[in-house]
């Protein structure tokens, strides 16, 4: 039997990190549309995050992207953000836009581009102790195009000596949480390509290094809850960039492409207690909204991804583990299919009015006139972060 109360309180706990690129202009490398009403410095991005908050009540924090977000006074940002309910989260660090790193960062054969790239990654931890923020979350654009075109394990000491450097410059309760991608912008070798080599490297880190998982960064057809389970089960599963994938690296609306994935991805991580108030996974978006406005884009994505954890939770667990251990393949397929087919709309909406929120989160933004505001006392909007 499933305990509702134990669901909603759950659900009521749940928190998702909105990414602060999100609200800014974005596009492909064809096009950028821009949107009227668009932030035009890091203290509107955390207002718009503060809307999401205010309509869903699960959104709580907001996480940076240096330089993008970068600002003269750290103190002042964080006050703007509690002014608008929410709290500054992870750094992202960016190493990925300059011309110094054409063939690499911290990987790059050139010792003088090595330690600029560190400089930043440990300039980043700086701003963490001024912002508060626990985790650093380092994804490297490195990589090669070219068989022969550098060293894989050369490259892969340089990657190791960065991180330890990085690593020993972690305060106490900050924790280093490392990306994978498969492939883009290199396309030979990504150095950190996958989630075993971001394991083997945290492995060797220690206990405060952890693994992302973008869910947009593997090969069509993964087992991305596999990976999961298996980093969950090793303690370390840091933190989710949530996104869908049609194709590659989309970074369309989490839970728009394939919602059944999204189920599966939330269900091995509540059911190995992932959702604890004790958990130590982020559970982060990292999209952009090309052509949809970008306040709803992270409604409806911050709503996605509680009507797969509210699912995850439907799951009968004892009723799934009897006919686990009879061997009961279509009886346990039926349990956990029985959650996925349930209609949790109503579910939330109760919650929501619970916690004093408007059950149609949406419909509530869309009438509280925020984005005619915006668009009226806003003007030259800036660009998310890349291709400007
Ligand atoms: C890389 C990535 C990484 C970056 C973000 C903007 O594809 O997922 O997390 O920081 O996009
Ligand atoms: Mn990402
Ligand atoms: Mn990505």
């Amino acid at each position: 039997m499933v305990d509702r109360q134990a669901v909603t309180t759950a659900l009521a706990q749940q928190r998702i990190e909105l990414p602060s690129w999100a609200f800014g202009n974005s596009g492909t490398r064809f096009k950028v549309f821009t949107q009227p009403g668009v932030p035009r410095d890091p203290f509107e991005k955390v207002a718009d995050a503060g809307q999401v908050h205010a309509f869903t009540g699960v959104a709580p924090s907001i996480a940076l992207h240096i330089p993008w977000d970068s600002v003269e006074d750290w103190a002042k940002l964080g006050q703007a953000a509690s002014d608008a309910g929410i709290s500054l989260g992870t750094v992202n660090a960016n190493v990925f836009q300059d011309d110094d790193y054409k063939l690499g960062s911290v990987t790059n054969p050139d010792p003088r581009v090595r330690r600029k790239a560190l400089d930043h990654l440990l300039a980043c931890v700086d701003v963490m102790d001024q912002t508060g923020s626990r985790d650093l979350k380092l994804w490297f654009s490195d990589g090669t195009n070219y068989p022969g075109q550098d060293d894989i394990r050369a490259r892969q000491d340089r990657l190791a000596e960065a991180l330890a450097a990085v690593y020993a410059r972690l305060g106490a309760s900050q924790r280093l949480i490392l990306e994978y991608k498969l492939f883009e912008p290199a396309f030979y070798t990504m150095d950190v390509p996958d989630w075993g080599t971001a394991y083997a490297h945290c492995l060797t880190l220690g206990e405060k290094a952890k693994v992302c998982v973008d869910t947009g960064h593997h090969a069509p057809g993964t087992n991305i809850e596999f990976i999961v389970a298996v980093l969950q089960r090793a303690g370390k599963l840091g933190a989710f960039d949530f996104n869908s994938r049609f194709y590659a690296d989309d970074d369309l609306i989490v839970g728009a492409a394939d919602p059944f994935q999204l189920f599966r991805i939330l269900f091995e991580v509540t059911a190995a207690g992932g959702l604890a108030a004790s958990s130590e996974i982020t559970f982060m978006l990292d999209q952009c909204h090309n052509i949809e406005p970008k306040i709803p884009g992270q409604i409806r994505s911050v709503m996605n991804v509680q009507e797969a954890t509210a699912k995850a939770l439907l799951v009968d667990v004892d009723a799934l583990g009897a006919a686990q251990r009879a061997g009961d393949i279509l009886g346990a397929n039926a349990v956990l299919m029985d959650a996925y087919n349930t209609d949790v709309r109503p579910l939330l909406a109760e919650l929501r009015q619970s916690q004093g929120l408007d059950p149609d989160p949406m419909g509530a933004y869309a009438r509280s006139g925020y984005a005619e505001r915006i668009v009226a006392d806003r003007t030259g909007g800036q660009q998310a972060g890349w291709g400007a």
